[in-house]
């Protein structure tokens, strides 16, 4: 089949979906065509058009990689493989992934660091906050003992918390290597002045940020921190709030700055990039089920697309910033609050009373519970359908 189409490319995946209802799996090709941003589904069992050509202007060729997971009318399409050679060939190398990790220096310089990842074109396809213990530290940078740093740089990274991350972009690993800069912050601030260790690091050792020095590294770096969920887990689980930065603005690419606003009042003690199926979320907004009529929309965003979840505590870490979090948020409808509270998360980054920029806890009692509920579950997005299904129909 010919593989151009006007001006552009199509582009074919194969894609998997559960059916929450009938717990049926279905199999689709999916076609991308970038000239005019639209989709074609093929249903491979019955062998015939499942999905007529439409353009889909909020769907980039930058959103499908391998493991993404998209929603198209309501339903969660999980990207398992290339569907043809052409683009297997074209898009491998653009969607390379590489590992990057915020180390403790950098820590209180995130939101702007996340920033720039964003603002550079990356994507982030996972994220998690993390404490490493000196073992880990010294399991990480292995390949460094012996060396005459190697104690200082294992106890430092010990010494607070890291964000472990997974980018992709074309040429992930050389071009995160270029944004970090030299090794030494003070020969980044002298040849390189606007890169991220010159930027926020801090001297030979501490330098902000890690960066894979090739896809091999990439691969086990990331492994070594994502392999197992409960690797180095840093939520507090009490005096918490929780706050989600909601799929439409991590689609944005403005969570950085939405971190960084968060960090100059609140404190964040956990973080992660988390993915929810129609069912979690229907399961996480429980409670508004029946008493607000946007409950479905809600569902409905929340389960859109990756988005960033923070366990918030007060910065001296006393008393409970469930209320004084919900303030700094604002009221639940961006357009009233750009009119009530011009100065609130939900007036500067929320557009309407669904895609409002950011979910927050609404009562004292619920910070905990909330915040466990994300950081002490692990979510995928087709198993967890899946189990949600098997126990609806038990
Ligand atoms: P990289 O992080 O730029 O890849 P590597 O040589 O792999 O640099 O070193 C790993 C880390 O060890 C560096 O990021 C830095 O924190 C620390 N380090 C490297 N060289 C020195 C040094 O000469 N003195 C002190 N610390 C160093
Ligand atoms: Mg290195």
């Amino acid at each position: 089949m010919d593989t151009r189409t006007g001006e552009g490319c199509r582009f074919a995946f194969n894609v998997r979906w559960l059916d929450p209802n009938t717990h049926l799996i279905w199999h689709y090709q999916l076609f991308y065509y970038t000239h005019d941003q639209s989709i074609e589904m093929f249903d491979i069992k019955n062998q015939r058009i499942f999905l007529k050509r439409v353009s889909h202007p909020e769907i980039h060729l930058e959103h499908l990689y391998l493991g993404a997971s998209i929603s198209l009318y309501s339903r969660q399409l999980i990207i398992e493989s290339y569907g043809d050679e052409f683009s297997r060939k074209h898009l491998q190398g653009f969607q390379e992934t590489t590992f990057a990790l915020i180390k403790p220096d950098g820590i209180k310089n995130m939101g702007r660091i996340i920033d720039l990842i964003f603002s550079n074109g990356f994507l982030i396809k996972e994220l998690r906050m993390c404490k490493l213990s000196v073992e880990d530290a010294r399991n990480f940078y292995k390949i460094h003992s012996g060396k005459p740093f190697y104690e200082a740089l294992t106890q430092f990274m010990a010494s607070g918390l890291c964000v472990a991350m997974d980018l992709v972009a074309e040429n992930a690993v050389r071009r995160w290597r270029t944004l970090l800069g030299p090794t030494n912050s003070q020969d980044a601030r002298d040849r390189d002045p606007n890169s991220i260790r010159a930027l926020f690091g801090t001297d030979s050792t501490q330098n902000a940020c890690h960066g894979s020095d090739s896809l091999e590294s990439a691969k086990q770096e990331s492994d070594f921190f994502f392999r197992d969920r409960n690797f180095g887990s840093c939520a507090r689980l009490e005096n918490c709030t929780l706050c989600i930065i909601k799929p439409h603005l991590v689609f944005d690419g403005v969570a950085g700055q939405v971190i960084d606003l968060v960090l100059k009042k609140f404190d964040v003690t956990a973080m992660e990039m988390v993915t929810f199926s129609q069912p979690n979320a229907a399961e996480f907004y429980e409670i508004y089920k029946g008493v607000l009529p946007d409950f479905h929309a809600m569902v409905h965003e929340l389960a859109s697309g990756p988005f960033i979840a923070m366990e918030i505590s007060n910065k001296d870490g006393q008393g409970n910033p469930v209320s004084s979090f919900r303030e700094f948020c604002g009221p639940p409808d961006s357009q009233a609050c750009r009119i009530v509270r011009p100065n609130t998360l939900r007036a500067k980054y929320g557009i309407n009373k669904i895609k409002n920029g950011v979910h927050c806890t609404d009562l004292p009692e619920d910070g905990v519970l909330e915040c466990k509920f994300i950081f002490k579950h692990s979510f995928n997005p087709f198993v967890d359908a899946m189990e949600y299904t098997n126990h609806n129909l038990r």
